[in-house]
């Protein structure tokens, strides 16, 4: 079987509409003249995406990491902070950036997300905040984050910048917490090629993230706080309101792919397929796998396997958070079921576009790799699960 897939398949692939309809959009920025600064295109896209997601207020961003930055400062959030080292580093980076100190406490390993029953063993006298991350879009224990946070008083700011259009059993998982932040950069399910939101429950919060991202202006001559430039572009937000025509087709193609791997996979000794953890809603935004024994090879073996054959799996989230540089000082901890995670799973390509044919081919390399020639023994040491 020639396995090669060509061109490369890499682990997402933006969803663009056709280019032509696009074109009015386009047109209407050019005759208004108004390229940014709460334009009449980012005005309708904020309307619609509360309509489509179920939320009461949204504020637009020029991304995703802005928008956490912000967020932080919204709710004046100070001192130490708890969240997850099993993330992309824009999550505890926007901690550093307000000169917050990150604590990082270990993840579910059966949801990749913060583990409530350890959330509270790491509470200071310091701690004002959780910043927890649906990770893969799948759902955190919102219930038993709020009841800790009730508690002990603190705020609750989502990274939610996997999970748009997810929900629970109560509707949008964007409704939990203090604040939610979504990303809609070009890797994300639903993109404004950069882009990110921060949804908030009422106006006077909504009215403060409005003037934290515009320099904090209140009006031409007042300056009420050190605002950032965090704005959304018009061009931005109009692709915005075209890829919200398509979203819902895109999210059904990605279920598509889900299910086809999850059948493919399901009967390979030491592959583990990721789960969709009971949503009510789910947007297939990533496809990890945990690759244990009894599979012959180590995740970083099938990863180059997948990549010789022109298959670009990505090993999210390697390496955890607190093993790069910035926070090995602070992060002191262990975070085991974390660090098997991460040395465990991969990330399968997943993309409305991805073909049958490909994701066949996928299933294949890894089911064929249960024989493989071509690699190397498994490492020493890198196996075992945690418990
Ligand atoms: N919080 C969490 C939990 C996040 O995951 C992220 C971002 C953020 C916060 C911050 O949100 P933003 O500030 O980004 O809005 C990517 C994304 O750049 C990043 O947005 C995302 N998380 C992270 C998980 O993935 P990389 O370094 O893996 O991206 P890259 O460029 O390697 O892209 C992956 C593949 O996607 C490429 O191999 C090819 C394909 N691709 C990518 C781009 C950019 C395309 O086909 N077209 C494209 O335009 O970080």
């Amino acid at each position: 079987m020639n396995t090669r897939t060509s061109p490369p398949v890499f682990v997402t692939q933006p969803s663009l509409p056709p280019l032509e309809e696009f074109l009015p959009y386009l047109q209407a920025i050019w005759d208004s003249k108004t390229l940014t600064n709460g334009g009449p295109m980012h005005q309708q896209l904020e309307k619609a995406l509360c309509e489509y997601l179920g939320v009461d207020h949204i504020a637009l961003f020029c991304n995703g990491t802005i928008a956490l930055l912000t967020a932080l400062q919204a709710l004046d959030i100070q001192g130490e902070v708890i969240t997850t080292p099993y993330s992309f580093v824009a999550t505890s980076h926007s901690l550093l950036w307000n000169r917050l100190t990150p604590v990082f406490v270990d993840v579910d390993p059966a949801t990749f997300n913060l583990d409530p029953a350890r959330i509270e063993a790491a509470i200071t006298e310091h701690t004002t905040a959780i910043l927890p991350v649906h990770c893969y879009g799948i759902p955190c224990d919102t219930t038993a984050i709020q009841a800790i946070a009730q508690r002990h008083g603190l705020k609750v700011i989502y990274d939610a910048a996997h999970a748009f259009g997810v929900e629970d059993t109560g509707g949008s998982i964007l409704r939990h917490g203090d604040l939610s932040v979504l990303s809609f950069h070009a890797t994300k399910v639903f993109n404004t090629f950069e882009g990110g939101a921060i949804v908030c429950h009422d106006a006077t919060t909504k009215q403060r993230i409005d003037r934290l991202k515009n320099f904090g202006f209140i009006d031409e001559t007042t300056v009420a706080a050190a605002g950032i430039n965090g704005k959304m572009s018009e061009v931005n937000a109009a692709f915005g309101l075209l890829q919200l025509k398509h979203v819902d087709q895109a999210i059904e193609a990605r279920r598509q792919c889900f299910e086809l791997y999850r059948s493919g996979l399901a009967d390979i000794p030491g592959i583990r397929p990721g789960i969709d953890g009971g949503i009510a809603k789910a947007n297939h935004a990533y496809f990890p796998i945990l690759v244990e024994p009894p599979y012959p090879l180590s995740r970083d073996e099938l990863h180059a396997r997948l990549r010789a054959h022109g298959i670009h799996a990505r090993r999210y989230f390697y390496p955890l958070i607190s093993d790069f540089p910035m926070y090995r000082d602070a992060a002191t901890g262990q975070w085991p079921h974390a660090a098997h995670l991460s040395k465990h799973v991969l990330c399968l390509p997943i993309f409305p576009t991805l073909s049958n044919s490909v994701i066949d081919t996928i299933i294949a390399l890894i089911n064929g790799s249960t024989n493989a020639t071509d690699s190397g023994k498994r490492r020493a040491g890198d196996g075992g699960a945690v418990d």
